[in-house]
Parts: C-alpha cells; structure tokens; sequence
C-alpha cells in the first residue's frame, strides 16, 4: 500500500494542522483559474482550493512591503532579530506540526519533514546572533587624517521564490537573514506546495504580533506564474532570491537585470561522488544511499553520478544493489519508510524518459527503474534506480529530479576530476577515499568546481552555517550561513576627512 492512511483523513489532519498553526484562510475556494489546488502525493488527492492572487493583488503586496520597509529599515538590527527570535520559538512549538504538513504536501518521509523544521529554527538561531554581527570593516587610508570604513545598510524588497522540494525551509534562509538585515520580504511559494507556505505564514504573523512589529514585512503571495513575474519585473522589488530549475532561473536572470535588480540564484544541481580505491566502502554505500534515494531524488543537492574507480567498481555497485533492495517504500508517513512518494506525475514521466535515454545511451540499469506500490493512478512511487553508463552521455549531464544514480567508472583521478566537472551544474560534490593526497586535491583550486565539496559525507544534507549554493548553471548565488547574509543588503564605502587639509587620493593635485 502507498498510502495506509486514507485521502479523507489526510485532509482532516492537514487542516486540523493549519487551524494549529494558526492559518485562518480559506480553504475551499471556488475550483477555477482562479485558484491553486493543494495536493498530496502521498494519495494524490486534492487537499483544499486557495484563491490565486491577481495582479492587482501582487501590487498591493508590493507597495505595502515598500511601505514597510521604510520603517523596517530604521529599526536597529537587534530590535529586529526579536521576530526572529520569536518565530524560532514558534517553530519549536509547532515542529511536529509542521514536519507533518511537509510530509502530507511535499511526500517526505518524517524525519525528513522534521529535519527539514530544525533547518528553519537553527538559521533562525543563526540570524538572531546575527542580528548583533552586521560587520563592516575599517580600512586604513592612504590619506592623512583621514578615516575609511563600510556599512551595510538595509536592500529593500526581497522577492523569495520557491520550490516544492525544500517548501519552508528555504523560506527560512532567505526571511531570517532578509529581515535581520532589514529588508521586507515578499514570498512567492511553489504552486505544489501553498498549504505548507500558508502554515509558516501565520507562525509569522503571530511571530510578528509577539514581537510588536508590521506583519507586512513579510508576505505570502499564493498564486501562479504571473505572480511570480510580477515580482521579477517590479523595479520596487530589490533582489529576486529564486530557487528551482536551471530553466526557471534562465528566464528570471535576464528581466532582473534588465531592471538593474539584483538576483540570487540557487537552480540545478548533477551532483556527483568520486569513489576511490582507498575508500571505506561501507560507509561510502551508506552515504550515497542516503544522498541518491533518501528524498526519492528531489534534493536539488540529491546525488545523481557516482565516479568509481574500475578496481572497486563492481565491489561497490554490488553493495549499492543491496541497499537499494532493502529499501521501504511507500507513505512518508510510516515510521519505517524511507523513500516516498515523487511530487506528481510530471516527475513520473521524468523518472521513465531519463531511465530510457539511458538505456538507449548505452546504460544497464541494475536495479529499480519501476513503478512501485501502485493503489491509483494518481500517486507516484518508485523504486530508486542504479544505472551503469558506459560513458558520460547528454542524459547523465542532465538533472533529472528522481532517484537515479548513474555509475561511471575512472582509472586516474585525473580522469574522476575532469568527468566530474563535465557537466553544466556546479552545486554540490563530495570524494570518498582516505588518501589525504586524494581529499585535499578534490577541495583544491584543481579539483571539483561546485559551490560545495565534501570528503567522506555524500553532496546532500548541508548545516546552515556554512553558505549554501553553487557555480555555472546552479547560478552563482550563497544563501543561508557564513557572509551569505551581505547578499541581502548594500554596502556603503565611506571616507571621514578629520583632518583640515584636503589631500587628494593617489597624489593628484588640483589647483
Ligand atoms: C534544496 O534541495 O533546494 O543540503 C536544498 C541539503 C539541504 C538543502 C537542500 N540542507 O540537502
């Protein structure tokens, strides 16, 4: 069975969960182009009926989150961590809640839905420390009496748009640090998932009313397409923070900065593992297990290659193939399953046509490839696939977002290096050996060319302290921890003559 519980019960936990939460709209809004419907995959029924925000809608959004800005912006950055502190709280409240309503809406499995709340409270706790850490260096000046220093000041409007995959979590990352850097955010959910985005949204304003501060710092915008374009094309929006396909970011890069706006890009992911010789094998299995199946694939840091040395190629796919074959499939909501179900039937269709352009390529699929626990035509379960390639064709270059791990084999790191950059994304990497040389030349300069590297972890499931993004066709942008925060404001270079001469810069005389 996909499914143990019934569609009818979904429902009614899903909407005792927003009454919990505090979610006071409505739920059954007249079924038409006007409205998004939320679904679950885990029955793939229909959950509720939200009316879609019209344009003119959007512009009141925008002009209020303008408004607000403009005192938002004055509030000293400690005096706005407190919102933050207090939607952490919430969120520790309403964990299991909400990590339920992720795995009703988006399919992940418990735990996953949980981790996926701690994400959202650990930079929560990360943004409020920050609140106070707002660095601006001093810089010595060439010139006599004179001081230089930099602010960072508050951006503006932020527009967040998201995806499916991680529906709260990367909210978070953007609203936490877009606030406490005194911003006003406007957010613009995935479609797939509203039901998640109107739960946080009222953790947020009653976050808001506990802080003492204008709910309208940050909105929720419901609607489609032209929702999201809105955004992309209103000059009052500042910077656009917009996490999905490589394609979705094609289309939303160019019109921002037509406007001159700024961008913040986080898109595809073909992350891969390097196996070496000197690799720990049973560790590396587990690692890649979790990284290629857990999430049924759809982490945009999922891996997707695995570069193996020939001299344990066939050790490691043998010790693959039997993890996979134990495998529990089926309701997220089971506390031993581990693979749930894909989001809908587009990513069913992308699952097959990814699994034949590879067969026809040359590839054995060794294990998986099926449609699995099938109850109705309306839910997706799959088993995870394990593809051997003979070579590193168009559809292994491709992001897929499904549990398929294609294996390729190398002879000299070399080799694994150039392989492993051959593909148009650059988000996350990792190398399993325990040959220093190996590890350390896989972080060089020489090495992989992703916004992340890892030894011994496979590419998924990255803390929030560290800066999280990636190169080339991932697009460039770092959100969550370290300094990804400057991305959510400017920077002011200014020079203080003290002094009562004026002496130029680079010794120029003037008169
Ligand atoms: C995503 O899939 O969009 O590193 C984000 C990870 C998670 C975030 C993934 N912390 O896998």
């Amino acid at each position: 069975m996909s499914a143990s519980i019934t569609h009818d019960e979904l429902s009614v936990r899903t909407r005792a969960i927003l009454d919990r939460l505090g979610a006071t709209i409505a739920l059954d809004a007249p079924a038409g182009p006007d409205s998004i419907i939320a679904r679950s995959p885990i029955t793939g029924g229909n959950l509720a009926s939200l009316a879609s925000a019209s344009a003119s809608d959007v512009e009141t959004v925008v002009a209020d989150a303008r408004t607000a800005f403009v005192s938002w912006s004055q509030v000293p950055a400690p005096v706005r961590g407190q919102v933050i502190r207090e939607l952490g709280e919430l969120l520790r409240v309403h964990k299991e809640d909400l990590g339920a309503l992720v795995s009703i809406e988006a399919g992940k499995i418990v735990s996953e839905g949980l981790g996926e709340v701690q994400e959202m409270i650990d930079i929560c706790d990360f943004a409020v420390g920050l609140s106070r850490q707002l660095y601006g260096n001093t810089i010595a000046t060439e010139r006599p009496g004179h001081r230089m220093m930099e602010q960072w000041h508050p951006l503006g409007v932020v527009g967040v748009i998201t995806a499916f995959n991680f529906p709260v979590a990367v909210w978070s990352w953007n609203t936490a640090l877009a606030l406490v850097a005194g911003d006003t955010v406007i957010w613009k959910p995935s479609e797939k998932t509203p039901l998640t985005a109107v739960g946080v949204q009222a953790l947020f304003e009653r976050a808001a009313a506990a802080a003492g501060v204008d709910p309208k710092i940050a909105q929720l915008v419901i609607g489609d397409r032209a929702s999201g374009e809105a955004l992309v094309d209103d000059s009052r929006v500042a910077l656009v923070s917009a996490t999905g396909s490589t394609r979705m970011g094609r289309a939303v890069a160019p019109r921002v900065a037509e406007r001159f706006g700024r961008v913040l890009l986080e898109l595809g992911g073909n992350n891969a593992a390097i196996v070496t010789p000197s690799a720990d094998l049973d560790l590396t299995t587990r690692g890649l297990v979790f990284s290629a199946a857990g999430t049924a694939g759809q982490r945009c840091t999922s891996l997707r290659r695995v570069i193996v040395h020939a001299s344990v190629a066939d050790e490691l796919v043998g010790k693959l193939v039997a993890a996979y074959e134990t495998l529990s499939i089926g309701s997220p909501l089971a506390s031993d399953t581990l693979v749930g179900p894909l989001i809908d039937a587009g990513a069913f269709a992308g699952y097959q046509k990814a699994l034949e352009a590879a067969v026809s390529d040359g590839g054995t699929v060794v294990v998986g490839g099926e449609r699995v626990n099938v109850v109705d035509e309306y839910s997706f379960y799959v088993q995870p696939a394990i593809v051997t390639m003979p070579a590193q064709t168009d559809i292994v270059k491709h992001e897929t977002f499904a549990p398929i791990m294609y294996v390729l084999t190398y002879d000299t790191l070399d080799e694994a290096i150039a392989l492993h950059n051959d593909v148009p994304q650059g988000l996350s990497s990792s190398i399993f050996t325990t040959d220093l040389r190996e590890a350390e030349r896989f972080l060089s300069a020489a090495g992989s060319d992703c916004g992340i590297a890892n030894v011994n972890i496979g590419p998924s499931g990255a803390e929030i302290g560290g800066a999280f993004g990636g190169e080339k066709e991932t697009g460039g942008g770092r959100e969550s921890g370290s300094d990804a925060w400057k991305a959510y404001m400017r920077r002011a270079t200014n020079t203080v003559n003290y002094s009562n001469e004026l002496p130029l810069a680079q010794g120029v005389k003037f008169g």
